[in-house]
């Protein structure tokens, strides 16, 4: 990839955020008061903010590493294993000092779309100081040209992880209302869901986009899901490693390597690190909000039929055609 000459770093103003939101479609959001939709897709503010700096600025890294998910979906675990992973020789899983076990998985893999310019650089993450890990909510048509190519030609890696709809859904509900003062519905927040005004949704085009790009770009994109990562942990971390070129040896694998990262990500382990249960994320969230019950099927807990026969046929009229069920 050829490097394209740095532009001098500066955060878009307020003006011309103000200027851009007046002129995009705005609904009432699930989680922020109101959603705007920019380039098909509903963000909040500060996300947009976050989107038009990366547009203009963010520089990548041939072995740049991003990780994609609809909010809700796992990210917070996927940012776990893929920093343990990538880095698993300067920090082996079992290190009393790993840092997984003094900073969350937000601040060894930050979201793309909420830093700022000065930092984009400045960051790494990885033990190689070439090569770092992002991750992002951003659907692949709004994801910065430099990274995707002019000609749709992707220059980095994605992995891409997608969840049953119906968790996410529920998820994203108790997510938002963990922090609002004045809570939303399930029936209001589950309208917004289905008409696709949520963070980055709709969610189908969203996954829909990156599947279509793994099926045609198999080196580039790969496609995960949550469930599978429950059912099949060790399988789905071997296919990772694959995937990025870094695959696990056979010393590593009869040592228990593979094992000790599932075993250091797990819900279980996560949920006993101090800085995953005190402390707050960007815009108030706190961070133990990120982990609630780490289960598949909680939908059932929260939905009524109506309500996940409703997902379903979306889901199935969404993807109908496109070889993906989910
Ligand atoms: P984000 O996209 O806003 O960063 P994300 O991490 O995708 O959020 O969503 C949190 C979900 O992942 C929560 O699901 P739940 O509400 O259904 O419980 C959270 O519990 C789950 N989660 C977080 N860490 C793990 C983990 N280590 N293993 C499995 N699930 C996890």
């Amino acid at each position: 990839m050829e490097p394209r000459p740095a532009p001098p770093l500066q955060d878009v103003d307020n003006q011309e955020l103000e200027n851009l939101l007046s002129s995009l479609p705005k609904e009432r959001g699930i989680i922020p008061s109101y959603s705007y939709q920019y380039q098909g897709f509903w963000y909040s503010p500060i996300t947009l903010q976050g989107i038009i700096n990366c547009q203009k600025y963010f520089q990548p890294r041939e072995n740049d590493i991003f990780l994609v998910t609809s909010p809700k979906s796992g990210t917070t675990w996927l940012k776990a294993i893929l920093f343990a992973l990538v880095n698993r020789e300067a920090h082996p899983p079992q290190d009393p000092h790993h840092p997984l076990l003094s900073k969350t998985p937000h601040q060894l893999v930050p979201f793309l779309e909420f830093l700022h310019p000065s930092e984009y650089d400045s960051l790494c993450n990885s033990s190689d100081s070439s090569s770092r890990i992002f991750a992002t909510h951003i659907s692949l048509g709004t994801l910065p040209k430099a990274i995707t190519g002019d000609s749709g030609s992707l220059n980095c890696k994605i992995v891409y992880l997608c969840r049953d709809i119906k968790d996410t859904f529920v998820s994203l509900f108790h997510f938002g209302n963990n922090k609002k003062t004045s809570p939303i519905s399930l029936e209001d927040a589950f309208n917004l869901y289905c008409k696709g005004i949520s963070s980055a949704g709709p969610i189908w085009d969203q996954i829909l986009g990156y599947w279509k790009e793994s099926q045609k770009n198999q080196h580039k994109v790969l496609f995960m899901r949550y469930e599978e990562m429950k059912d099949e942990p060790y399988l789905q971390l071997r296919r990772l490693a694959n995937f990025l070129g870094i695959p696990f040896s056979q010393e590593e694998e009869s040592s228990g390597l593979v094992d000790q990262i599932i075993s250091i990500c797990s819900f279980e382990s996560m949920t006993k690190v101090d800085v995953n249960k005190t402390g707050t994320f960007v815009d108030g969230f706190n961070n133990s909000s990120f982990f609630r019950k780490g289960v598949v099927g909680d939908w059932k807990n929260c939905l009524t039929a109506d309500m996940a026969s409703r997902l379903d046929q979306i889901t199935e009229e969404k993807f109908r055609g496109s070889g993906l069920s989910l």
